[in-house]
């Protein structure tokens, strides 16, 4: 049986029994005026498949799904009450206990639910909140996850009818009364304000060490894609090859792996070095509240020079996880960044499905598993990433000496003679570094 508390967090790691709950709102389909192509129905359908893999991911059950067309959602109980009715039913007869929604409702939403189905009704965000909150191991990623809970939870003390009556109510109330609601409300918005206090702190250190990196000239190259479709484990094949030092991160075959950000320094060879990011996947309809709580890691993509945009070439809901990711990318503001896409596990591919995949020459196709095509992937990034750079000829005077000693350790120094009037230096420059040389240019 499932357990929450307060704030409408599973508490319990047993299994919960779910049914979930899709609305499709009517000619307002995610691919309506980007993907014409997509039916209306498949998009539904793999939304829904997605929420079974999140509820799996909370250690839940997936007992059965309904979907239900609308117009508009209901404003009282978000579907018709005929069909709430139906899922009433179908609780008693699957003994499910918890009823899963695959929108956000509102306070008073999840309460009139509850009262009508009699168990535990929540949504997709809480869901994903909660695998969060039990995924997060690093500090500022649990402070995060647990600001976004609060805020979530805040304009929905009212409906916590059943998490909270146990705590105050009592039999036949609808949750706690006026005063301990008020003194509820007080404590989250405390509790909020700390949390905030505590993560500027640290927004400070990480805005520090962002000036550092990008101080240090060395390019920031973030993978970024929907989750489970192999970023840790390009991740880690860069380190095994290329790695500075030899620390991997976790790759798993499971939602969410990644909570935090990682970042590891490639040496694809003494001039050429860079910074990779790995950063949490997305899921579809990421609310305001989840993107609070990917924040931290999502920022390092706002702050890298390119994007690897990796995708899972073996999935048949291809189509969808792109969506999701256009829609994301906009929404965190790196749609317009220098990016190339990569197309993982081709291994998994048929004969037949590779032939048509692999023809597709705009993207590479690559499998992280065997190797293959890998290198290809390498000489895409190190050409976006530093065939940026110039060929200059520079004339550096005796005494700024430190100058062209600083240069011969940043860059890729391809001639160096002492002549009377100073160092002739030929080197590949970055963008980055013309500023401070640029008076030393001979053409
Ligand atoms: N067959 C096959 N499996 C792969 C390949 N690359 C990664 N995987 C597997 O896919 C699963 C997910 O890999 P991760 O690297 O953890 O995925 P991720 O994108 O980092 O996922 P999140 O951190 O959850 O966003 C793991 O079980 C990997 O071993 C590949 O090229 N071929
Ligand atoms: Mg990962």
């Amino acid at each position: 049986m499932v357990k929450f508390d307060e704030g409408n967090n599973i508490i319990t790691k047993d299994s919960f029994r779910a049914i979930l709950v899709g609305v499709q709102i009517t000619g307002q389909a995610l691919s309506k005026s980007k993907n014409a192509n997509t039916p209306v129905t498949d998009e539904i359908d793999d939304s829904m498949d997605e929420l079974k893999s999140l509820t799996e991911a909370a250690e839940g059950t997936v007992l059965g799904k309904v979907i239900q067309n609308l117009d508009r959602p209901n404003s009282a109980t978000f579907i018709g009450s005929g069909k709430v009715l139906e899922i009433a039913d179908l609780v008693k007869s699957m003994e499910a206990d918890t009823v899963i929604f695959n929108d956000e409702l509102s306070g008073m939403q999840i309460r009139n639910l509850e009262d009508a189905l009699d168990v535990k009704v929540i949504d997709r965000t809480i869901l994903i909140l909660d695998i969060f909150a039990n995924r997060a191991s690093s500090k500022v990623g649990k402070l995060q996850v647990e600001l976004a809970q609060l805020k979530y939870r805040l304009p929905r003390l009212v409906g916590f009818g059943k998490a909270l009556s146990r705590l105050g109510g009592g039999i036949g109330t609808r949750g706690p009364g006026e005063k301990k609601m008020e003194t509820d409300r007080r404590h989250v918005k405390k509790r909020i304000d700390d949390i905030r206090r505590e993560l500027s702190d640290a927004e400070k250190t990480r805005q520090l060490q962002r000036e550092k990196r990008s101080k240090s000239e060395i390019p920031i190259v973030a993978l970024v894609g929907y989750t489970n479709v192999g970023k840790s484990a390009i991740m880690n094949y860069m380190i095994n090859h290329f790695g500075a030092e030899d620390k991997q991160v976790e790759e798993k075959d499971m939602l969410f792996a990644t909570l935090d950000a990682k970042h590891r320094l490639i040496k694809l060879d003494n001039h050429r070095e860079f910074i990779l990011a790995d950063t949490v996947g997305f899921v579809s309809k990421l609310s305001h509240h989840l993107v609070e709580a990917f924040k931290g890691t999502l920022e390092e993509a706002k702050f890298a020079d390119l994007i690897v945009q990796v995708e899972d070439v073996s999935r048949k809901d291809g189509d969808f996880q792109r969506e999701v990711l256009k829609n994301v990318m906009e929404e965190i503001g790196i749609a317009d960044k220098p990016r190339l896409v990569l197309l993982n596990k081709i291994d998994k591919l048929s004969r037949e499905d590779s032939k048509e995949k692999l023809s597709d020459g705009r993207h590479i196709f690559v499998s992280e598993k065997t190797g293959e095509n890998m290198e290809k992937f390498v000489d895409a990034v190190s050409k976006e990433v530093f065939e940026s750079r110039v060929k200059l000829n520079l004339v550096i005077p005796f005494e700024k000496g430190n100058i062209a000693s600083r240069l011969c350790d940043s860059s890729e120094v391809l001639n160096m003679e002492y002549e009377e009037d100073g160092i002739h230096i030929t080197a590949m420059l970055k963008q980055k570094e013309l500023n401070a040389v640029k008076e030393f240019v001979r053409i």
